[in-house]
């Protein structure tokens, strides 16, 4: 049932069919229903049929994700997860939370090859380690599809890239800093998951940027608080107790910024006065706090991939092959536009 791979393009009426297919989310009820546990856990939208990805004609994905971390990856596995349930008659989804371990998106993506499903979905939790079972899917003529971040393996090895320009945001997030703090002082930044795209691209776009165009702004400190707001937390109260004299914090995600606002009242100070905050995603509870004053600016980063992610499968299913990278158009927020934004977020 799967063909090799061709090239062609995905145009640009399909990321606007993206945005206009956002349907709401609610990341807290993600949550709350999203059971843990202690593997790689897999369930199928069709549990219950007899279909199977050699029988029907329906378009079969399995999809490996990292796991729970963020609001903002609640929000995209909810958007995968709806678009399943609201597509069943053509579409099967075998879902695999791999509770934050490598090892486990790769034991998903072998039972997936075995499965002999038409295409991979991954959001690669690091960078690298992955040559081996990209390969694998490609002897078994399955089309991979990274999602929402990349992965440093030949482009031969996957079919598209559907995501954030990440050194985009972090540049992004450094002049809404620099601007923040009037072009001077010591901020420190907290980083997410060693080796992740995602993190590794927005320190080197903030970096490089703040070293180029802002001379008198200091990053005092940078380490990682794991994409999690306790991580974040831990972080900042470590920064806190070393760095007295900061006026700003730059976090990977909105997540670990909310964690940082908790460690900075707990000091005594005041989050959003005291110590500006930028940081990446735009979910609804950094939109909160910048309402209530005490966050500074989210550089938006689309979480609701659902739609475009199903539309691509089923393009590599047909054999029409895709750009390389099929990016997402982000928008920047700062607290003196939260409020009257904030009820038409989707996520
Ligand atoms: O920004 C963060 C999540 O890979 C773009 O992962 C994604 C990032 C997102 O944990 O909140």
């Amino acid at each position: 049932m799967k063909r090799k791979l061709l090239t062609a393009l995905v145009s640009a009426t399909m990321v606007m069919s993206l945005m206009a297919g956002c349907g709401s989310t609610d990341t807290n009820d993600a949550a709350e229903t999203a059971e843990p546990a202690a593997e790689a856990e897999e369930t199928t939208s069709e549990e219950a049929s007899d279909d199977s990805a050699a029988s029907g004609e329906k378009l079969v994905v399995g999809f490996a994700q990292i796991g729970q971390e963020s609001g903002w990856r609640d929000a995209e596995t909810a958007s995968i997860q709806e678009y399943a349930a609201e597509h069943s008659d053509t579409v099967e989804l075998n879902f695999a939370d791999a509770q934050q371990k490598q090892e486990n998106q790769i034991k998903a993506i072998k039972s997936f090859i075995e499965q002999d499903v038409d295409v991979i979905g991954l959001a690669p939790v690091v960078e690298t380690g992955w040559d081996q079972v990209f390969a694998e899917a490609q002897d078994a003529g399955i089309p991979i599809i990274l999602l929402d971040r990349t992965a440093d393996v030949d482009e031969s090895l996957y079919a598209t890239f559907i995501g954030s320009d990440f050194i985009e945001e972090g540049k992004v997030a450094a002049d809404n800093m620099a601007t923040l703090i009037g072009g001077k002082g010591k901020i420190v930044e907290i980083e997410g998951t060693v080796g992740a795209s995602a993190a590794t691209d927005r320190k080197t776009g903030f970096d490089e940027q703040m070293a180029e165009k802002y001379p008198d702004i200091e990053i005092v400190a940078s380490q990682t608080g794991d994409f999690t707001r306790a991580g974040g937390k831990e972080v900042m109260e470590s920064f806190l107790k070393s760095n007295p004299d900061i006026v700003g914090v730059y976090c990977h995600n909105d997540d670990m910024a909310l964690g940082a606002i908790e460690a900075i009242k707990e000091a005594g100070l005041k989050p959003g006065e005291d110590i500006k905050t930028v940081s990446v995603d735009g979910v609804h509870d950094i939109f909160e706090a910048m309402v209530n004053g005490e966050a500074n600016c989210t550089v938006e980063c689309n979480p609701l991939l659902g739609p475009l992610f199903f539309e691509t499968a089923q393009q590599l299913k047909e054999g029409k092959t895709v750009d390389k990278w099929v990016k997402s158009v982000d928008g920047v927020f700062t607290s003196d536009v939260a409020a009257d934004v904030i009820d038409s977020r989707k996520y």
